[in-house]
């Protein structure tokens, strides 16, 4: 990574700037120049990723300290490190790490001390696979609209339904589902459950292949059981255990982002330096160096976005929708110009299958859409913003 001058920030503490140098070194030593190689067997290499992850300690920053993590609360500037470092080098050891957070945070944040006793340890060392199953075939930016019941049965509850668009799905070893149960209309009849991925009843419906492999899938539901201690939190409280999840980990999935532009830019200005074209380098040309300040300045905005967002929760802010709304939607649109400026300059090598600014093109495009989209974090925003005028 060509630009550390923002580690100095004062975002960010001592412990981050090893951190991201630790990371930083790791990620390069584990997939050299380019991870971006294509994979045969997305679910194989996710799980040796994550084995990898785990036995380097970096799976840790996903749990609070108490159930093998590193800090008391979940540190949202380690967590947007990690990503950056590893989106910097691979998009699916990005995944791999993003999804153990996301999968297991409703846990950390709102889970009883059993349930953190139970599922956290192995989610630290990198032994237990977590998903976050929120989405529903009529349900992906309307939250309040999901389907999915969970029933009281004895002394526990009966879960029937249906979730798509989910990460991790099929290699998982639990996931975090939200389910309507019932105490009112809309929102705030929603819960939150841990399902056990050997449960009888769940079935892996149908495996998605995208633009950008990962394991991805379609499950159903049909009858089953859940304990009563799977509950997260109280019943009627999932919307807002799901929004709260939402924003720790929004800004980290503009971190990603930040990782793949920094990459995409660092790539374009190898590029430019070397390329001759008319008697020149690429990089002597001034529009070529307009479109190189410009890339420069989308990295700057999105790195001061996400590294003030997590500050802000760092620094014990009970809330942080707007600014991880703010950062998560501002990274990810600007990756997406930094990278398809990357590819303009590399020409026809830009578009060639398995050249990094090929890969990275495919990798950006599902990060302006999952954990809310784009249109979304501006509703987001927006309300914010009225809300204070109120
Ligand atoms: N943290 C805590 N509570 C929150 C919250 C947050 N970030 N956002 C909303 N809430 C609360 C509200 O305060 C409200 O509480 P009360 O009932 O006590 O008033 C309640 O939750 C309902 O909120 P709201 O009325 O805003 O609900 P909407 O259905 O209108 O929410 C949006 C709409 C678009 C904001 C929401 O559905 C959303 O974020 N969608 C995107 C979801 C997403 O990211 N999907 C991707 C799937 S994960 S890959």
């Amino acid at each position: 990574m060509a630009d550390r001058s923002y580690l100095d920030w004062p975002f960010l503490e001592d412990a981050h700037r090893e951190l991201a140098r630790f990371a930083g070194g790791w990620a390069e030593s584990r997939f050299g120049t380019h991870g971006f190689d294509g994979h045969d067997d997305v679910d194989a290499d996710c799980r040796t990723i994550l084995k990898a992850l785990g036995e380097a300690g970096l799976t840790r920053f996903c749990v609070p300290a108490g159930y093998g993590g590193v800090t008391d609360t979940l540190d949202v500037r380690s967590l947007c490190l990690m990503r950056e470092h590893l989106g910097y080098r691979s998009g699916l050891a990005d995944f791999v790490f993003a999804m153990q957070g996301l999968g297991s945070g409703a846990i950390s944040l709102f889970g009883t001390e059993a349930q953190k006793q139970v599922w956290l340890p192995d989610v630290a060392r990198g032994e237990f696979c977590a998903a976050f199953a929120l989405t529903e075939p009529e349900a992906g930016s309307d939250v309040a609209a999901i389907a999915t019941t969970a029933t009281p049965d004895g002394d526990g509850w009966r879960l029937n339904g249906e979730k798509t668009f989910i990460s991790n799905g099929g290699i998982a070893d639990f996931y975090v589902v939200f389910a309507r149960t019932g105490e009112a209309e809309g929102a705030r009849g929603l819960s939150a459950f841990i399902l056990d991925a050997k449960t009888p009843g769940l079935k892996i419906a149908e495996r998605i292949e995208t633009i950008a492999p990962h394991p991805l899938a379609r499950l159903v539901f049909e009858d089953c059981h859940l304990p009563a201690s799977s509950l997260i939190g109280t019943s009627g409280a999932g919307f807002k255990i799901a929004m709260a999840t939402l924003d720790v980990f929004r800004s980290t999935v503009g971190a990603a982002a930040l990782g793949f532009a920094r990459r995409a830019l660092d790539e374009a200005t190898q590029r430019a330096r070397t390329r001759k074209l008319f008697g020149a380098t690429l990089a002597d040309q001034q529009g070529v160096q307009t479109q190189l300040a410009e890339m420069a300045l989308d990295i700057d905005a999105s790195a001061l976005l996400i590294y003030r967002a997590a500050w802000t929760k760092d620094s014990g802010a009970a809330r942080i929708t707007r600014e991880a709304a703010m950062a998560k939607l501002y990274a990810t649109e600007a990756a997406q110009r930094v990278i398809d400026t990357a590819v303009q300059l590399f020409g026809g090598l830009g578009v060639t299958k398995g050249s990094v600014p090929e890969a990275l093109y495919r990798d950006i495009r599902a990060l302006r859409i999952y954990e809310g989209a784009s249109e979304v974090q501006k509703l987001v925003i927006a309300r914010q913003h009225l809300s204070e005028w109120k």
